[in-house]
């Protein structure tokens, strides 16, 4: 007997033995295989997570629904009219605390500083403290185009060139293993393993990055976000991260799951969505996308997100709470979210989060006083 039949029948009988339990007889019995088929598997992406890991999955489960982690990306390394090696945050001192979620960018990695001048040292610094306060970390990867070694944004095709047996592969896996490293190092002052929810390729369905829509097929990209994964997690034993898959905006689940990569490679189902946040009359487009997320990811046994979302310059006072917030939260399916994160303060002419004084800072601090939204003073270990 295979070991796979002896747990399908060990699920059988669990099944008879819990309907007794509950005392309820039943009148009819399904056959075992046709029950196992319809239930979706809940395990992550790398069933060797380290503890803190396994624990951030389950408990971002435990709070679907109950509230969503805010998060802003290079919350503590640089913000508007600062650019500084002390841990400042915009969030912070507008709100007298830190985002429960902080983004990262690896773009660069091998070299001293990443795309935003920040130095790799401190990404490490700033990663370990925000974990060391309970916080979340994700990480993105703009990865320079491989084949012209212009940016991300450069899109002649490159994804095929990078697949196993082809011609840049080796290259591929050289900056795979800096990435792993980069994830493999980070530590607190302790010694434990920080968790990253690591997001690469994102955006996949618009056309601005070399592993875009046009630029390569939806079996090249699932074929390249397979050999990622388990490039990361098998070869190079990097167990600390768990995988979002996300697009831009779509219109329908199919869309959606064009470059899907399967269940088996995915923990997080993510979009983003900037433009149908900034405009009354698209809102309802955004929640419609979340709900579809959040279903196609219930279905699933995973988590949903909305990965990057914000507004440039926030021009609208009232946007944090009337725009985003009130819509998502009154939304029985897209306050499943476990998390929102808007993109990174740069300077006074490209930033997300309001600064002292910024029209829209009143309305932010509303925004974090409101019981739904969850920042690093609303936070309950999630590693534990
Ligand atoms: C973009 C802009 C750029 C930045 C890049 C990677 O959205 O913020 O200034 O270099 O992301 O972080």
């Amino acid at each position: 007997m295979t070991q796979g039949r002896i747990v399908h029948i060990l699920l059988f009988l669990a099944c008879l033995i819990s309907s007794c339990h509950h005392g309820k007889k039943k009148t009819t019995v399904h056959p075992a295989d046709s029950l196992l088929i319809t239930l979706p598997v809940e395990k992550p992406v790398d069933t060797l997570l380290t503890d803190e890991t396994r624990a951030l999955w389950l408990n971002l489960k435990k709070i679907q629904g109950k509230g969503i982690l805010f998060g802003h990306q290079d919350a503590t390394t640089s913000g508007v009219d600062w650019n500084s090696p002390d841990s400042r945050s915009d969030v912070r001192e507008v709100t007298g605390t830190n985002p429960a979620l902080y983004g990262w960018e690896i773009s660069g990695i091998g070299n001293a500083n990443n795309i935003d001048s920040i130095p790799f040292t401190l990404l490490q610094k700033r990663i370990a403290e925000a974990f060391s306060r309970q916080g979340v970390n994700t990480v993105t990867w703009h990865l320079n185009n491989p084949v012209t070694g212009g940016t991300a944004w450069d899109t002649q095709a490159a994804v095929r060139d990078i697949l196993p047996d082809s011609s840049l592969h080796a290259y591929y896996k050289s900056q795979l293993k800096l990435a792993g490293d980069f994830f493999r190092q980070l530590r607190s002052g302790e010694g434990t393993p920080v968790p990253v929810i690591f997001r690469p390729f994102h955006e996949n369905n618009g056309n601005w990055f070399w592993w875009g829509k046009g630029h390569c097929t939806s079996d090249e990209y699932i074929r390249l976000w397979r050999f990622t994964v388990s490039y990361l997690r098998d070869s190079l034993q990097v167990h600390n991260l768990l995988y979002v898959y996300s697009t831009d905006i779509f219109e329908t689940p199919e869309q959606y799951l064009e470059r899907y990569p399967g269940d088996a490679w995915v923990d997080i189902m993510g979009c983003e969505n900037y433009w149908d946040f900034q405009s009354g009359a698209t809102i309802s487009n955004g929640i419609a996308q979340l709900r579809m997320i959040v279903n196609l990811a219930m279905s699933r046994k995973k988590l949903a997100a909305l990965t990057e979302c914000g507004f440039d310059g926030i021009p609208v006072r009232n946007w944090w709470t009337q725009y985003l917030l009130t819509p998502i939260k009154n939304d029985s399916v897209a306050r499943n979210i476990s998390y929102l994160m808007v993109w990174r303060n740069a300077n006074r002419k490209h930033y997300y989060v309001p600064f002292r004084d910024q029209k829209s800072a009143p309305d932010f601090i509303l925004f974090e006083q409101d019981t739904f939204t969850i920042f690093e003073k609303d936070l309950n270990n999630l590693y534990r």
